[in-house]
């Protein structure tokens, strides 16, 4: 990075281990402690794809200990319980009952509902940074029938909408929990007030959100986790470009897994084929990909940093890869934001520099688009997010989030994905 020498890339990179080393638990890393005292599906994935530049083996670990909560319906939980931690974080395992469910792993506590399925990435990246290849090769194997079954299950159970994509069915399953994208499916239910435990959190979700979020979970749980009531009954299902962008990007690498696991890579490319016809179809909104609603039948309104997770997929059509870029470098993110990518659009009514993903830059969705910039071949743009994102965790820390406009922290310290992340921009720094 300009500037900067290599002895203070050094640095930072052992601060980052040492975040990781910490926030380690078991074969797990937990997301940051205190605040998320277990494992969480996306920030795994994120770990995994950080330390997978020198660490082939822990990646591989950080992935099956996640994977050990998949459902044998396929699904993979949002959060995998840590023992005799079970009151630390609300909602936990009392309120989830995962162990009363036939499809539930057994001796392990998991969470009902998903995340963004960016585990195939996660284990491709694994697999083309890995200096030991036989001993990824091995991981690849074991892993490769997981991330098959994952995907099936996605096809098979969450197509709520009939037209190929994968809807989500609660804001948790975004990973963007509380982006306003969710408000409007969110203001439309009437939820049964419930009593619960935990205490908003400083810059967290709105008033009555909360409400809102455990009423959709218990539903869904009382439902028996039931994929016929997803279909008929759930109040809340909608279609994310980010989830779905993720997804195609991950059937991608599935496609370069298969052979490696002596598997067929051809279902796998026609399946990312099937989704970018779908997310075209459906989402484009003229300027970006906007989440669709299904309950309401509507485009939502608002564009946030989800809104280029198709950008993902290296064959996106090159009119639409150049209006999104058009669109992210512009005032409305970019071009507004002294340390970006805000993870809304800065002219929305709903843009609030503080508040969880309703404005603040965040390190893992800014190593997502810096992603999609590469597949695009776009190297300045790349740059720039790569630059960006290192100078919001040097000026402040591995924090959860970031002002975009000053950088100043937000959220949990120490948090994991930040570091990880950390670690991988740092190793193309080295590599350049
Ligand atoms: C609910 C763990 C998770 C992240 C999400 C982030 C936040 C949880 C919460 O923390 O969500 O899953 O309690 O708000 O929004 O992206 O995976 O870090």
């Amino acid at each position: 990075m300009e500037g900067r020498s290599a002895v203070d890339d050094a640095a930072l990179g052992r601060e980052a281990w040492s975040v990781l080393d910490a926030n380690r638990a078991g074969a797990a890393t937990v997301p940051a402690p205190g605040l998320y005292p277990h494992q969480w599906n996306w920030d795994s994935t994120f770990v995994a794809i950080g330390v997978s530049r020198c660490d082939t083996r822990r990646a591989g670990t950080e992935l099956l200990s996640l994977l050990a909560g998949q459902w044998r319906t396929g699904m993979v939980p949002h959060i995998v319980f840590q023992q005799g931690r079970a009151d630390a974080y609300f909602p936990g395992p009392s309120v989830w009952c995962s162990q009363n469910h036939p499809d539930a792993p057994t001796g392990v506590l998991t969470s009902g509902l998903t995340q963004p399925p960016l585990h195939a990435l996660a284990v491709w990246w694994m697999w083309r940074h890995a200096k030991d290849r036989e001993e990824a090769r091995a991981l690849v194997r074991e892993l490769y029938p997981m991330l098959v079954a994952q995907h099936d299950y996605l096809a098979a159970s969450r197509d709520l909408g009939g037209g190929g994509l994968a809807a989500i069915v609660h804001p948790w399953e975004s990973g963007m929990d509380d982006s306003p994208v969710w408000d409007a499916p969110l203001d439309a239910l009437t939820p049964v007030p419930q009593a619960y435990r935990r205490e908003p959190f400083p810059d967290h979700p709105l008033n009555g959100h909360h409400d809102r979020y455990v009423w959709l979970a218990l539903r869904y749980r009382d439902s028996g986790y039931d994929a016929a009531y997803l279909r008929e009954e759930h109040p809340f299902a909608v279609e994310d470009p980010m989830f779905n962008g993720i997804w195609l990007a991950s059937c991608q690498a599935l496609a370069e897994l298969a052979p490696l696991a002596g598997a067929d890579p051809g279902p796998h490319r026609e399946a990312a084929e099937r989704i970018r016809a779908a997310l075209l179809e459906r989402l484009w909104a003229g300027d970006a990909f906007h989440a669709l609603d299904l309950r309401a039948g509507r485009l939502s309104p608002v564009c946030t940093v989800g809104c280029f997770g198709p950008m993902l997929d290296p064959g996106l059509p090159a009119d639409r890869v150049a209006k999104l870029v058009s669109v992210l470098e512009s005032a409305r993110f970019m071009g507004a934001a002294g340390y970006p990518v805000p993870s809304c659009e800065i002219r929305a009514s709903q843009f609030d520099r503080s508040r969880y993903w309703r404005g603040p830059s965040w390190v893992n969705t800014n190593w997502l688009l810096r992603q999609a910039a590469v597949v695009h071949g776009l190297t300045g743009l790349a740059r720039l997010l790569g630059a960006c994102t290192l100078r919001l965790v040097r000026q402040s820390g591995f924090r959860e989030c970031f002002d975009p406009f000053d950088g100043s922290g937000r959220g949990s310290r120490d948090f994991s994905w930040s570091a990880a992340l950390t670690l991988d921009l740092l190793a193309d720094n080295v590599e350049k």
